[in-house]
């Protein structure tokens, strides 16, 4: 490649030309010239960060990316796209008088830190740290603007403690639902002893154990600890969050199996929040994209719970169509359902269909071989329409509450425990399942809902359920209440109304969200602060004993174990370490000092980015989360932004639910519990787009690196041998990274940024291409000649009026670059940077002092390096990270115009002033508004119009 790099030095290059070697000493001393000066420093209203009352008088806007982890690879050219974009729009921020915050830390704990320690052997901690400098010294050389002084890893003590805080925060408490906020758990405590709040249960508080109070609390708490299924993935060793769970049921990192099992688990209630966290995205500056994903899966359903009489109890169901009850024909339970066994009887009922026994001599023995066949499947498997639907009957009948009608009582597993109730009415008429599953039991299908196509009503010749939201209701009449006629709105609402008023059903909502699992069998994670007393109770530790720190552990990798074994269970690293997990301790809470015993499970890898954005504000704070005066300032509610937030937060989109969700969900209980003044941790949200590369793959399909193929004619060779070529993702393991090291020793790291900036819209994904960098390189090399002479160094500018052309030219880049750099339009802001740039070589000649200014300060926040220098040479002895960005004179920026004509009948008739880049339908209108043609066409009619823009409309009248 260097034979075609001018960027590398050879002798008959002019001794003051922007080489790459010139690149990388400009760059290397003004990193250190920023670093020493704290150039980049963000002050703070109050606290160890605040020292310039003039700088926190501005607006503010507060930058961010989504933090990296510290991979053991380190950065290819891809991971920078975004960090590079944040600068930009930071620096012109910056530049345009507003006190930035601009900073990146590392989310160290998880997954990945752990497997790459796991398979080097060295322990977490130092390995992560390594990671953590390598990646720094990238960073640093990118020229990124980052207050260094607020940066921070998850993993340090000094930052968890307070992850920790917070959860205890979340433990202690409860969501008020009719306040529809979260409360101290006291709270409800008080209400409880005062009987102003029934007990569950029915007993008086004081009648309670402490284990009773316990369990009652746990089920008000927005941290709590229970015993429901959860994912369990014996391939990693841990339970997951249905987050971090695949579509077809697979974990999504190293996709081994995952199985419902039965595992005591933490959980966060984020259930409690779903409404706000629907309602709140409203008003966020988000790509309608993610905002679609987030409503999908929090997944809100307007329906109504009706109950179904049964032996002298009911049967609840969920359902979105109560329209529909009079076709409910059967009903299905979860397999897990906790009433099963109940309405599992000795016997098959006299005369019971032979295909509903399953070949079973009791409805016991049918329901046990069922239910342990259901278990060994994914919630996915089971819900897939194609399925065909199994299922046995349980032995017993419901009456449904409307055509009081004997209905038989199935479980199947499609249905799922985790949803509505986890019982549905089945109305196999209009619905795809329960018509597939009525087919397969010979059950009886009612019509209900009037089909508007051509099937017919009735349903013993139809192929598939009648599916429709717009249609009528029929055959639905009881004693007491029909349907017959309505539409599908209004005969929700009267069955509804009829249910409330009897007592039997009400409408309801469902959320599809599942509180968060938030517990690991992890080592490499922030351990819970709680500890269980002798009696089992779960308490947290006081705040005076934050931060508990993760101990040392013989063997820090997770008990993992045979993939497909569901029959397993995890074992926790932190229980290794005896010593650390039994502890007596006084927990201040006037009981003295107990033996306890630690939770031995950490948090998952999602925390530390739950809370991160605030830790920026007030990173040395000990005393408090941050300063409440600081966060106010930063991130506090204004206008147009009524929740607050982060000014500026880009990252990849693939953090669509996880991350994003839970997040926000922190933000919202902190905001109730008084800590901060923002109800939403990011206003503005923008996702970058991915830089790719080329892979290539040899005959047996196997990645060849990607530097050592050769091009002929067309066709791709490595080692001789011919390759085929594909765009896919950049990375060690498709042989294809280039680092930004690589490409910043060989041209700089401006030259780096221009051509990742320069590469297409920020949004889009686009294929990398290390020998079209050199076409930035060259820009810059013809920046640094319209400043600096190549032979002796010295400064060409002259002093002195630039010409009409040149003021033309430049102020239209300002006014370009302005809007560009606002909107993140980096590609567009450099093509006018470019322009501008031409037109000064080609002017030739000197350029003037005050144009040549104004170039650098456009450049600045772009390739900040190369500015600092030519700034440096043109007189200046301040940096030119806080000079004024360019303002452009309007008079400069309108467009020259052309003159139209416009001709009525083949006869001029005007002339119109217009801009030469007028689209034709815009010239017609202007044409055709025009008083003296439509004076000249006196009201005939229209019957052709040619426009040839910018310079000719021809009318011809009917
Ligand atoms: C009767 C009915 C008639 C239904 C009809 C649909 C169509 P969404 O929109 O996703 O909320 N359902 C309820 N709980 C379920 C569970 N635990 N597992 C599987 N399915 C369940 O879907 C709500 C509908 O899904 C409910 O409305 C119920 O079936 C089913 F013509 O009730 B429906």
């Amino acid at each position: 490649m260097s034979e075609t790099n001018p960027a590398a030095a050879s002798e008959v290059v002019a001794p003051h030309r922007y080489t790459a070697a010139m690149a990388n000493e400009i760059e290397a001393r003004w990193q250190d010239f920023w670093e020493a000066n704290a150039t980049y420093a963000a002050p703070n209203p109050t606290g160890d960060l605040a020292a310039d009352p003039a700088r926190v008088a501005k607006p503010k806007k507060f930058i961010m990316d989504m933090f990296p982890y510290p991979s053991g690879a380190g950065l290819h050219v891809g991971h920078p796209l975004g960090y590079i974009a944040t600068d930009v729009y930071a620096r012109y921020q910056r530049m345009t008088g507003h006190n930035v915050l601009h900073t990146l830390g590392f989310d160290a704990f998880g997954l990945p830190a752990e497997q790459y320690a796991v398979q080097t052997g060295t322990h977490p901690r130092a390995s992560t740290e390594a990671n953590m400098k390598n990646m720094q010294v990238q960073l640093r050389r990118l020229g990124l603007g980052h207050d260094n002084r607020r940066s921070f890893a998850t993993i340090d003590p000094d930052y968890y403690k307070w992850t920790q805080w917070i959860f205890l925060q979340i433990f202690n408490s409860w969501y008020d639902d009719e306040a529809k906020k979260a409360r101290p758990i006291a709270e409800l405590v008080d209400r409880f002893e005062s009987g102003e709040r029934a007990v569950p249960g029915g007993r008086s508080w004081n009648e309670l154990t402490a284990t009773e109070r316990a369990d009652v609390l746990s089920g008000f708490r927005l941290a709590y600890a229970s015993d429901a299924p959860v994912n369990w993935c014996p391939g990693l060793g841990t339970v997951l969050a249905n987050e971090e769970v695949t579509a077809d049921g697979r974990s999504e990192r190293g996709n081994f199996p995952v199985f419902k099992a039965k595992l005591r688990q933490w959980n966060m209630r984020i259930t409690a929040y779903a409404d706000r966290l629907l309602d709140d995205l409203e008003e966020l500056d988000w790509p309608e994209a993610i905002k679609l994903q987030q409503r999908n899966w929090i997944g809100r359903s307007e329906g109504a719970r009706v109950d179904f009489p049964i032996d002298g109890e009911n049967i609840t169901v969920f359902t979105t169509r109560q329209d529909t009850l009079f076709g409910a024909t059967y009903m299905v339970l979860a397999p897990e359902h906790p009433l099963v066994e109940k309405f599992t009887p000795q016997e098959w009922p006299e005369g019971t269909h032979e295909v509903w026994t399953g070949g079973h001599a009791t409805p016991a023995e049918a329901v046990a071989a069922y239910r342990a066949q259901a278990a060994s499947k994914s919630d996915v498997e089971r819900q897939a329409e194609a399925k065909d639907k199994t299922g046995v009957f349980t032995g017993s009948y419901a009456t449904n509450p409307v055509s009081g009608e004997q209905v038989p009582v199935f479980i199947a597993d499609y249905v799922l425990m985790g949803y509505g109730t986890g019982a549905i009415m089945a109305v196999p008429a209009h619905d795809t399942r329960d018509f597939a599953f009525a087919r397969a039991f010979e059950l009886p299908i009612r019509c209900v809902v009037e089909p508007n196509d051509d099937r017919g009503t009735d349903p013993s010749t139809w192929d598939d359920a009648f599916v429709s939201y717009d249609a009528k209701i029929v055959n639905s009449s009881g004693e007491d209440v029909s349907l017959d006629g309505l539409g599908v709105v209004e005969a929700k609402a009267r069955i509804t109304e009829w249910l409330e008023r009897r007592g039997i059903g009400e409408g309801t909502v469902n959320f599809r969200l599942r509180d968060w699992l938030f517990s690991r069998q992890r080592y490499w994670g922030e351990p819970f602060p709680i500890v269980y007393d002798e009696e089992g109770i779960a308490h947290p530790l006081p705040e005076s004993m934050l931060p508990l720190e993760l101990p040392e552990v013989e063997d820090y990798s997770p008990r993992t174990f045979d993939p497909d074994d569901a029959n397993t269970e995890p074992e926790t690293p932190l229980s290794r370490n005896q010593d650390w997990v039994n502890v007596t301790l006084d927990l201040g809470d006037g009981r003295g000092p107990r033996k306890y015993r630690r939770e031995t499970n950490t948090m998952p890898n999602w925390a530390g980015s739950c809370w991160y954005e605030l830790r920026y504000l007030d990173p040395h704070n000990s005393e408090k989360l941050v300063d409440p005066e600081n966060e106010r300032y930063w991130m506090g509610p204004r206008d147009g932004m009524p929740h607050g937030g982060v000014d500026l937060y880009v990252g990849g989109a693939e953090h669509a639910v996880l991350h994003l969700l839970y997040a926000r969900f922190w933000s919202k209980v902190l905001y109730d519990l008084g800590h901060v003044s923002s109800a939403e941790p990011f206003h503005k949200l923008y996702n970058q787009g991915m830089i790719q590369a080329f892979v290539y793959r040899d005959s047996r399909g196997i990645a060849v690196p990607a530097a050592d193929v050769e091009e002929r004619d067309g066709a791709y060779y490595y080692e001789g041998e011919k390759v085929t070529r594909l765009l896919g993702k950049m990375g060690k393991s498709l042989k294809n990274a280039v680092t930004p090291d690589e490409i910043s020793a060989e041209y700089g790291a401006d030259t780096l940024r221009l051509y990742e900036m320069a590469m297409g819209p920020l949004d889009v994904s686009r294929p990398w291409d290390t020998r079209a960098v050199v076409g930035q390189f060259r820009l810059l090399q013809r920046l640094w000649r319209n400043v600096v002479d190549e032979a002796t160094g010295a400064v060409t500018v002259v002093d002195g009026e630039p010409d009409e052309a040149t003021l033309r030219a430049l102020h239209k880049a300002i006014d370009g670059v302005r809007q560009d750099l606002e909107g993140l339009r980096f590609n567009t802001a450099i093509a006018k940077v470019t322009e501008l740039n031409n037109h000064l070589t080609k002017t030739g000649g000197p350029v003037a002092r005050t144009v040549a200014e104004s170039l650098v300060l456009l450049v600045a926040p772009l390739a900040p390096h190369i500015a600092e220098e030519l700034w440096r040479k043109l007189g200046h002895t301040d940096s030119v990270v806080h000079q004024d960005f360019p303002v452009a004179d309007p008079a400069y920026v309108v467009d020259e115009t052309v003159t139209c004509v416009v001709q009525v009948k083949g006869k001029v008739k005007a002339r119109l002033e217009v801009s030469p880049s007028i689209s034709d339908e815009e010239l017609e209108k202007a044409a055709l508004g025009d008083d003296k043609v439509v004076a000249a066409l006196d009201g005939a009619g229209i019957r052709k119009v040619i426009v040839r823009a910018p310079k000719l409309v021809n009318i011809v009248p009917a």
